[in-house]
């Protein structure tokens, strides 16, 4: 089977699992279609989306004492690497590294960026590597003369994970890195107000990243979603310490997939995104659960983003 026809089969079964379940439910990562991931540069560029500026900002401020804790020849791995553009920020500070490689799911993306990143940086050996970084990944073998391994997983998407897949992203960096460390950007614990803003945003673009999925499932997977009888919902659960997308159906109504009847209840919802909002100490705390140490933060003066690097032993136990 092709890569695209896998994908597709995947998406399919995951969407009939989404709607058999109750609570009904489906991952985030089916939000980025070619639509969708426009649309998320749209919401990262959004005045109430202070996530990506505030990170951005940090990384800029913060990347000559980042270039210190990388050492020299660091040896940088990017997970969901995208557009390159925070990497950027680092290699200008980076002290010669000996390789950059970005990890990312869509190759002809990666490979894109990676070119026009290799012409600012010339001398940089770039190696992109196509895997799933929200599964078991391997790495290269280590060049001779490298220094440590970095991984740099930016932007909060930790936050989309489970705490379960989080610890799994943990383990997975510590028997993968030893000796190395990971630089981890996280979206922090705020007033609900500025969260709530965040992913309620007036333009309407979040509403219409989250009502895509149901768009693209018609178009990949001959759906009949009727856009008019849905609606986009976020809101911050508290206790839970996350924010959470749904898609709420206006009126009791059926859906068709492949054949099957799925019904929907006025008000019932298909979830589609946690984002989980964190602090410091437990970003440090859920990292040493897997056997990574806490080494310096950076956060904004506002407290709304944090940069932590996490250090991670050469020996682990087990
Ligand atoms: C990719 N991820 C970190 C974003 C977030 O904030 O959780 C995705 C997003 N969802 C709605 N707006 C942005």
């Amino acid at each position: 089977m092709t890569q695209h026809a896998t994908e597709h089969l995947k998406f399919l079964q995951d969407m009939q699992t989404a709607l058999s379940q109750s609570p009904k439910s489906i991952s985030p990562k089916y939000f980025y279609d070619q639509t969708g991931s426009a649309l998320f540069d749209r919401i990262c560029a959004l005045p109430e989306y202070y996530p990506t500026r505030t990170e951005l900002a940090l990384l800029q401020t913060h990347a000559t004492d980042i270039g210190q804790c990388m050492g020299e020849h660091a040896d940088i791995i990017e997970f969901g690497a995208g557009s390159l553009q925070k990497i950027r920020l680092l290699l200008k500070t980076a002290q010669q590294p000996a390789r950059y490689l970005p990890m990312d799911i869509s190759g002809v993306h990666l490979e894109a960026a990676s070119l026009t990143l290799q012409q600012e940086f010339p001398h940089l050996r770039i190696q992109p590597l196509v895997a799933d970084y929200t599964q078991d990944w391997q790495l290269p073998a280590a060049l001779p003369h490298a220094g440590k391994r970095v991984a740099f997983f930016p932007g909060s998407t930790i936050g989309n994970f489970s705490p379960a897949q989080a610890h799994a992203f943990f383990q997975n960096c510590a028997h993968h890195l030893p000796g190395g460390a990971l630089l981890l950007g996280v979206d922090l614990v705020k007033s609900p107000d500025v969260l709530h803003a965040a992913y309620n945003d007036a333009q309407g673009v979040t509403a219409a990243f989250n009502l895509n999925l149901l768009t693209r499932a018609n178009r990949e997977l001959g759906c009949d979603f009727d856009l008019t009888r849905f609606a986009h919902s976020a809101f911050y659960n508290a206790p839970l310490q996350r924010i959470e997308m749904h898609l709420l159906s206006l009126q009791a109504q059926t859906v068709h997939l492949n054949g099957m009847a799925y019904s929907f209840a006025q008000g019932e919802t298909l979830h589609t995104e946690y984002s989980h909002k964190f602090t410091i100490a437990g970003v440090q705390q859920a990292a040493l659960a897997a056997g990574l140490q806490a080494g310096a933060y950076w956060t904004d003066p506002q407290h709304h983003f944090g940069l932590l690097w996490l250090n991670i032993p050469h020996t682990q136990e087990h």
